[in-house]
């Protein structure tokens, strides 16, 4: 593959966190990196662990494999491969890759001399799915209390989770996860379509700048974010929705065992009401 003329200014030996130029190279268009390798290794073993897990079970239907998180019985302890110790190997391998490929995107950026906002905003992903898997489990004394992995099987978990609380939609934390998923398919919406707009003029025309894109919305709305602004505000909107997707579900179980819909009974119990 031709390496393209910029790519070779940029391909420049530093910035790596730990083993200094071990593993500091590229193999075709990639760095590899100490923490390529890593999340090399921990992918491929997690996703042989997946398949031997598979082969366990009664099905190679792609929709129904399940691999279950161990029994509650087992708490916080190791369980036996095949009664969801494959589980656990799968999960320590999935974090192992997750936490690598945010350390090695950290030290691209660090090689490049740009900020740390794609690590960060990725780690806010991580967070989430170690929320579910690890701290919730801890804090309610089980691992089985993981989701399983599996296609319906985790939509299986969903629900059925979600039913434990009677209403999961009365759950504040996930009322604002949703707000946030929302607004944030609404400012990629608006977002991309203004760009395209400004990049597809009429036949003939030159095509429109970040003047034109201003004068729209304040035409539109009186009001215009601007270009850097509208990428804050998706990165907020974005790890905002994954905070508060973590929050909704670490907060059911270990600080709210009821149904939720019952959590909005301090509204009714308000003193100001006319009784
Ligand atoms: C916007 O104001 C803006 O600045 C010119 C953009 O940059 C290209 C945008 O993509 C969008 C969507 C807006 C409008 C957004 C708000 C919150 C008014």
């Amino acid at each position: 593959m031709a390496m393209l003329s910029f790519e070779e200014k940029y391909r420049v030996r530093g910035g790596t966190l730990i083993g200094g130029d071990l593993f500091d190279f590229w193999v075709g268009p990639l760095y590899v990196g100490f923490f390529g390798v890593t999340t090399l290794f921990f992918a491929s073993l997690g996703t042989l662990l997946i398949v031997w897990a598979a082969a366990l079970g009664p099905t190679w239907n792609i929709w129904r494999i399940n691999i279950a998180p161990p029994d509650l019985s087992y708490g916080l302890g190791f369980a036996p491969l095949a009664e969801g110790g494959l589980w656990q190997l799968i999960t320590i391998c999935a974090i192992g890759a997750f936490c690598s490929w945010a350390l090695r995107q950290v030290e691209i950026a660090r090689k490049l001399g740009m900020g740390l906002h794609v690590p960060f905003a990725f780690s806010f992903a991580i967070l989430a799915y170690v929320v579910l898997v690890v701290v919730r489990p801890i804090l309610l004394g089980a691992w089985g209390h993981g989701f399983p992995y599996g296609i319906l099987s985790h939509l299986d978990w969903v629900s059925n989770t979600g039913y434990q609380y009677l209403h999961f939609h009365y759950n504040p934390a996930h009322m604002l996860a949703i707000t946030f998923f929302f607004t944030n398919a609404l400012a990629l919406g608006m977002h991309g379509s203004l760009i395209l707009s400004a990049a597809n003029p009429r036949k003939g025309e030159t095509v429109k700048s970040a003047e034109q894109e201003n004068a729209y919305f304040r035409d539109a709305i009186g009001y215009s974010i601007g270009t850097l602004g509208i990428h804050r505000l998706g990165l907020f909107l974005a790890i905002s929705a994954s905070f508060w997707s973590a929050v909704c579900i670490l907060i059911s179980g270990p600080f709210w065992s009821r149904g939720w819909p019952e959590w909005w009974s301090w509204w009714l119990n308000l003193p100001i009401w006319a009784h």
